[in-house]
């Protein structure tokens, strides 16, 4: 298949739903509308949606319907963008190739379109409610998951670890144990609810799980790895950010060759998990090898 049309064709599809649900730049608080999608729409690869919609289409599941998860899922994943680059947190001035939030409005601004896009997020959710007519249990199971996911259980949970790791020699267990939480959480959430979403048997949802577990932590991993090899103008955020930091990374801790290793074996066991599928799964499967060659 040729993926690079397949993720364009996605991206566009994630583009229109996501400028349908989020609300018109207009009201008395227009400001932080126009910072919502001022950070939603300056750029993004639309990773955790698209995996979303191609988990449910692995499944036989209807796109239509997963559409609305889909922009749940890239609206929590913007907001945890644009408050990780507070100066309270990262201090970032770049994001998606562009000013960060705080820097193209103000601190505060981007601190509302954060809470904006999270709360809209479970805004979405709910609203979809007439399309699960019968299937009302999916959806709150959908919900419920991405609460979690997104909360202190999840991204919350492993952003608090990795500030409290900030200036500290941490072991390879406890990294795993930030990434599973901080990167990890979202990106299972996403080829989870696909799933669910899709009409998936058990079975195929926890298979959809382990691939979407396995693909988080290679993520991440090829994240830091793009961190030393890439370029600003590549990544969209200032190369050796990390080191500059003395942050804990795969690269730092066990080298950039075991880092590669370690990132194809997770690779290889979360296409493993596909089997069952075959062709349907076919995009997640590039989609997991393509994490290996991405310079995004
Ligand atoms: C502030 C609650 C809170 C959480 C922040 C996700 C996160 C937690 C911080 C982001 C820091 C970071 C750069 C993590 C590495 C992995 C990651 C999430 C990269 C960005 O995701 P991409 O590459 O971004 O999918 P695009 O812009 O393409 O959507």
């Amino acid at each position: 298949m040729d993926l690079k049309a397949y993720l364009e064709e996605r991206r566009s599809l994630v583009n229109r739903a996501l400028e349908a649900y989020l609300p018109a730049v207009r009201g008395p608080a227009f400001r932080v509308v126009q910072a919502m999608h001022y950070s939603l729409f300056v750029g993004g690869k639309r990773l955790r949606p698209i995996l979303c919609l191609a988990a449910a289409a692995a499944v036989g599941g209807d796109p239509g319907e997963a559409l609305p998860v889909a922009c749940a899922l890239e609206m929590v994943h913007t907001y945890s963008l644009i408050h990780d680059d507070l100066p309270a947190m990262d201090d970032d001035d770049l994001r998606r190739g562009q000013p960060t939030c705080h820097k193209k409005f103000d601190e505060a601004t981007a601190i509302l379109a954060g809470d904006g896009l999270l709360t809209e997020a479970f805004h979405t959710l709910a609203a979809a409610a007439p399309r699960f007519e019968g299937r009302e249990a999916v959806l709150l199971e959908i919900t419920e998951l991405l609460a979690k996911a997104a909360g202190y259980r999840g991204m919350v949970g492993g952003q608090m670890l990795d500030l409290m790791a900030e200036g500290r020699k941490i072991s390879f267990k406890e990294l795993e144990l930030i990434h599973r939480f901080k990167t990890g959480a979202l990106l299972t959430a996403a080829t989870r609810a696909g799933a669910l979403v899709g009409g998936g048997s058990r079975v195929e949802v926890a298979a959809l799980t382990g691939y979407g577990e396995r693909f988080g932590l290679a993520f991440q991993i090829t994240d830091d790895l793009l961190d030393v090899e890439g370029t600003t103008e590549e990544i969209g955020k200032p190369a050796g950010s990390d080191e500059q930091r003395q942050k804990a990374t795969y690269p730092a801790l066990v080298g950039l060759e075991a880092s590669r290793q370690w990132a194809q074996r997770l690779v290889e066991e979360a296409v493993a998990e596909l089997e069952p599928f075959q062709d349907r799964a076919a995009p997640l499967r590039e989609l997991a090898q393509y994490l290996l060659v991405r310079r995004s």
